[in-house]
C-alpha cells in the first residue's frame, strides 16, 4: 500500500523532481519547504534500525503534508513518534504530519523521527546518504543524511 502510494506520487512528481536532480540538505523550492540538519546516529554492525532526525520548515503560503518516505539504505522507512507513557518511551508509526505555513517540524530524540527498519549496512560515522521524503504538494523532497555520533550535531 505504501509503496504503491510511493509510486505514485514518484510519477507525479517526476517533473518536479528532474527540475530539482540537484537538490540538497538546506536547498528550497517552489513549494517553500526548507529541510535541513538531517542527520542519523551511527550503528554498530548488528543493529538493524535506526533514527533520522532532520527539521521541516514550512515558507510557504500552503499547508503542505507529509505522506511518506523511502531510502536505499534500508528496506523500511517510516514517521514515527517517540512517547512517553506511565515512565515507558514507546514509539507509534504516524501516517501523515501536516505542516501548516510559516510553521517548523522538528524532529528530534524523543519525538517524531524517521525510524529505518532493515538497514542495508552498518550506518558508518562521517558517511551520508539520501531519504527521499514525500509530500502531498511538494512531491519528492530529497534530503542528505549525515551519519554522525550518538549525540548528534551539539
Ligand atoms: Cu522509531
Amino acid at each position: 500500500m505504501k509503496h504503491y502510494l510511493l509510486t505514485a506520487i514518484a510519477l507525479c512528481g517526476a517533473l518536479f523532481i528532474t527540475s530539482t536532480t540537484l537538490a540538497h540538505d538546506g536547498d528550497t523550492h517552489d513549494h517553500g519547504l526548507l529541510v535541513e540538519g538531517a542527520w542519523a546516529p551511527h550503528t554498530g554492525k548488528r543493529t538493524v534500525s535506526a533514527a533520522v532526525y532532520l527539521v521541516i520548515k514550512n515558507s510557504g503560503k500552503e499547508a503542505d503534508t507529509f505522506i511518506g518516505v523511502e531510502t536505499s539504505a534500508a528496506a523500511v522507512a517510516m514517521l514515527h513518534q517517540s512517547k512517553e507513557i506511565d515512565g515507558f518511551m514507546r514509539m507509534d508509526h504516524v501516517e501523515s504530519l501536516t505542516i501548516e505555513p510559516g510553521a517548523t517540524a522538528t524532529f528530534g530524540p524523543g519525538g517524531y523521527h524517521i525510524m529505518l527498519t532493515r538497514l542495508e549496512a552498518p550506518l558508518k560515522r562521517g558517511e551520508i546518504f539520501t531519504l527521499n521524503l514525500a509530500f502531498e504538494k511538494a512531491g519528492i523532497v530529497p534530503v542528505i543524511v549525515e551519519i554522525m555520533g550518538i549525540g548528534g550535531p551539539k
